[in-house]
C-alpha cells in the first residue's frame, strides 16, 4: 500500500533546479576527504512529527491531512509504519527516531500497551530488513499521559516512578530488538512547577537512580547503544532539571554517570535556555559529551519551542563547524525534531520540509569545511590566544606558577598591549564563504 503516490524518489538536481521535490545542495554521494555527505550528516526523520503529529496547537485543532487518517487504533499504527518506510525510501534518509507511543497506541494497562508495542515493533523490524533506514535512537514518552502530571523519574508518587521505570525497561528492550544506535532521555516532566511543594533533592536523586537502573539493565540485556540526555530549560515545566548541557553535565558527574551518557542537543532547546545552538554543541564537544543533534530552529519572535525545520544557513554552518571539529557525531546523527507549520498541512509538505532541512545542513557542511580547511576563523582565534604559547602564558597553562609569581610579573608590567577581537572581520568572512562556496 502506497501513501505518497504523487511523489517519486527525491533526487539531487543541483543548485539551479526549480523542482521543489529535488535536493539542490544535498547530494548524498558527494564526498569530502573520502567521506560521503550521507556519512557526514546522518539524517534522521522524527516519527512523531512526521507520522503522528496532527499540527494542533494550544489554540486550535489539528490541520494535518494524512493519507493514513482513515484508520484507527492498531490499524492506524500499522498504516503509519507502511507510510514511514515509503517516506524514508523516497527521501533516501539513513535513520529514523521514535517514542514508544508514536509507533503504537497506549492500551488500558501497561501489559496491553506492551502488547501493542510488540506487534508494531515486529512489523517495524520486518520493514527494516528490506530498508537501508536504521534506528538512530528510540525513547519512551513519559510525559504526555495524565499519570505523569507530577513527573516520571522525578515524580512525587513512587507508583508513578515504578510505571515510568517499567516503560524505560520496555524501551531498552525495543531499542535492542531494533538495533538502535542510541537511546534518548528527554525529561519532559522532569522538573518542577514551584519549589513550594517540591522536594528537589529527592527528585534529583531519584532521577539519578532511574538513569543508573537503566544503565544496569542495558548492560544486563546486552544493549550497547549510546545513552543520551536531551537538555531543555523549560516547557512543559517551568524549570526542567536537564536545563542545558552545563547543568546536565554537572548532574551526570554528581551521580557518577558522566562516562555512560552524552548529550542530544536540540537547537530550539538551546535558544530557550538563552544560549545559541553552537554554544551547546561547543560546550558538549569540549567535554567530549557531544552525542547527537535534534536539528530544528526556533522562531526569533516567539518564546516557545516552535520546532521549525532548519533553514537558517548561518546557524547550520556554525553547527556543522562544531560537528566537524568534534570529528563527526559518532553513533549520533542529525534528527529532524521539526514539524511543518500548521498551514503546511498537505502530505507533500513533509517532503519539502525535509528537503529544506537537508539542503540547509549540506550547505552548512560544505561552508564549515572550507572555513576550517582555510583556518579562516581558527587562525584568528589562535593568534588571539597566542600569549599562552610561551613566556608567562605558558607558565600559567602548565601550572608552574601561582599568585605570588604572577604579582611579581604584573608589578613590572608597563602598559598592557591589547589586540582587536576582529568580530566584524570574522562575520564578513563567514558571509563571503556562504556566498562563494556554491558560486560557479
Ligand atoms: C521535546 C523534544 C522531544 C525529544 C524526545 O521538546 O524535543 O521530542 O526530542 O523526547
Ligand atoms: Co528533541
Amino acid at each position: 500500500m502506497n501513501y505518497f503516490n504523487d511523489i517519486s524518489k527525491i533526487q539531487y538536481e543541483g543548485p539551479k533546479s526549480t523542482n521543489p521535490f529535488a535536493f539542490k545542495f544535498y547530494n548524498p554521494e558527494d564526498t569530502i576527504d573520502g567521506k560521503t555527505f550521507e556519512e557526514y550528516l546522518r539524517f534522521g526523520v522524527a516519527y512523531w512529527h512526521t507520522f503522528t503529529e496532527d499540527l494542533s496547537d494550544p489554540f486550535g485543532a489539528g490541520t494535518a491531512l494524512r493519507p493514513w487518517d482513515r484508520y484507527t487504533g492498531l490499524d492506524l499504527a500499522k498504516a503509519r509504519v507502511e507510510a514511514a518506510f515509503e517516506f524514508f525510501e523516497k527521501l533516501g534518509v539513513p535513520y529514523f527516531c521514535f517514542h514508544d507511543v508514536d509507533i503504537a497506541p497506549e492500551g488500558d494497562s501497561l501489559a496491553e500497551s506492551n502488547k501493542n508495542l510488540d506487534i508494531i515493533v515486529s512489523m517495524v523490524k520486518d520493514y527494516m530488513k528490506d530498508s537501508k533506514t536504521k534506528l538512530l535512537w528510540n525513547t519512551v514518552n513519559n510525559f504526555s499521559h495524565p499519570r505523569f502530571v507530577h513527573g516520571a523519574g522525578s515524580a512525587s508518587n513512587a507508583d508513578v516512578f515504578a510505571y515510568a521505570a517499567a516503560k524505560v525497561k520496555k524501551g531498552l528492550e525495543v531499542g535492542k530488538e531494533l538495533g538502535s544506535e542510541n537511546y534518548v532521555f528527554w525529561g519532559g516532566r522532569e522538573g518542577y512547577e514551584t519549589l513550594l511543594n517540591t522536594n528537589m533533592k529527592l527528585e534529583l536523586d531519584n532521577l539519578g537512580r532511574l538513569f543508573q537502573m537503566s544503565v544496569d539493565y542495558a548492560n544486563e540485556i546486552g544493549f550497547d547503544a549510546q545513552f543520551l540526555i536531551e537538555p531543555k530549560p523549560k516547557e512543559p515545566t517551568s524549570h526542567q532539571y536537564d536545563f542545558d548541557v552545563a547543568s546536565g553535565y554537572a548532574f551526570l558527574q554528581h551521580y557518577g554517570l558522566a562516562d555512560k551518557f552524552k548529550f542530544n542537543i536540540e537547537a530550539n532547546h538551546a535558544t530557550l535556555a538563552g544560549h545559541t545552538f553552537e554554544h551547546e554543541l561547543h560546550y558538549a564537544r569540549i567535554h567530549n559529551m557531544l552525542g547527537s543533534v535534534d536539528a530544528n530552529q526556533g522562531h526569533p519572535l516567539l518564546g516557545w519551542d516552535t520546532d521549525e525545520f532548519p533553514t537558517d544557513l548561518y546557524m547550520t554552518t556554525l553547527a556543522m563547524y562544531e560537528i566537524l571539529k568534534n570529528g563527526g557525531l559518532g553513533s549520533g546523527g542529525l534528527n529532524f525534531d521539526a514539524k511543518v507549520r500548521r498551514g503546511s498541512f498537505a502530505p507533500e509538505d513533509l517532503f519539502k520540509a525535509h528537503i529544506s532541512g537537508m539542503d540547509s545542513f549540506a550547505v552548512g557542511l560544505k561552508v564549515a569545511k572550507r572555513l576550517l580547511d582555510d583556518k579562516a576563523i581558527e587562525g584568528i582565534i589562535e593568534e588571539r590566544y597566542s600569549s599562552y604559547s610561551d613566556g608567562i602564558g605558558k607558565q600559567i597553562v602548565d601550572g608552574e606558577i601561582g599568585l605570588k609569581e604572577l604579582e611579581k610579573y604584573a608589578l613590572q608590567l608597563g602598559d598592557i598591549k591589547q589586540s582587536s577581537g576582529k568580530l566584524e572581520q570574522i562575520k564578513s568572512t563567514i558571509n563571503q564563504y556562504l556566498l562563494t562556496t556554491f558560486a560557479e
